[in-house]
């Protein structure tokens, strides 16, 4: 094998590093599962990544690579020209830092114990009361990233790096497009600027809608 594969669902977080991979130029083909979906599919996937998470990246060399960071902190060593990430002595890489691990330690995981509160509660009421504190929690965190990152064009200022590749796709998720271009409107606007981009279309193409 020598692309790399990537286990993806439509829309889901493996379209971040879909995305990546097309910016990247690197080699790679796409394999879309019903990830939640009992089945075939799923059992590979969890032989793979025991959370049954997509991202899912298999390496050229067969190796299975969960963490949509570290993926793609991966995917900038391979292709350096690809602006995925500030290099080690450009001064945005601290925040660059600071916002991808952010994203990926404070943002997602409200939707790890939120998209599906039965997992965690142990009632439906505790359920319902899981799903609007973590959406709420969500709120503030996106507000109070947007109000510390530059976000003009793109999340660090000047220069675009997988942080916009992020922001797009999870526009797309709770609380939603029409909340992030109310309360929101710089991250609304990356939005929109990276589902532009010539390099991403094949990718908007097939997750989006
Ligand atoms: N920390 C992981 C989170 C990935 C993740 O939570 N993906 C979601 C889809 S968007 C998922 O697979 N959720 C199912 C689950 O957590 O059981 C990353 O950054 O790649």
């Amino acid at each position: 094998m020598n692309n790399y594969h990537l286990i993806a669902s439509k829309a889901a977080g493996s379209m971040i590093v879909e995305a990546a991979l097309a910016v990247s130029r690197l080699p790679y083909d796409v394999e879309m599962i019903p990830y939640l979906e009992p089945g075939p599919q799923r059992d590979r996937l969890l032989s793979l990544n025991p959370l049954g998470q997509v991202p899912t990246l298999l390496l050229p060399d067969g190796r299975a690579m969960t963490e949509s960071a570290a993926i793609i902190l991966h995917l900038a060593d391979e292709a350096p020209d690809a602006q995925l990430t500030p290099r080690a002595q450009d001064p945005t890489r601290p925040m660059f830092l600071r916002w991808l691990i952010f994203i990926v330690a404070a943002i997602y995981p409200t939707f790890t114990y939120g998209d599906d509160p039965s997992r965690w509660a142990h009632d439906e009421a505790s359920g319902r009361h899981l799903r609007q504190a973590t959406d709420e929690h969500r709120k503030a965190l996106w507000r109070y990233f947007a109000a510390q990152s530059p976000c003009k064009p793109w999340v660090l200022g000047d220069r675009f790096s997988a942080l916009d590749l992020y922001v797009a796709v999870m526009n797309m998720w709770r609380p939603g497009p029409d909340w992030f271009k109310r309360e929101c409107p710089a991250l609304a606007a990356i939005a929109a600027r990276v589902s532009e981009m010539d390099a991403l279309r094949d990718v908007w193409k097939r997750n989006a809608g």
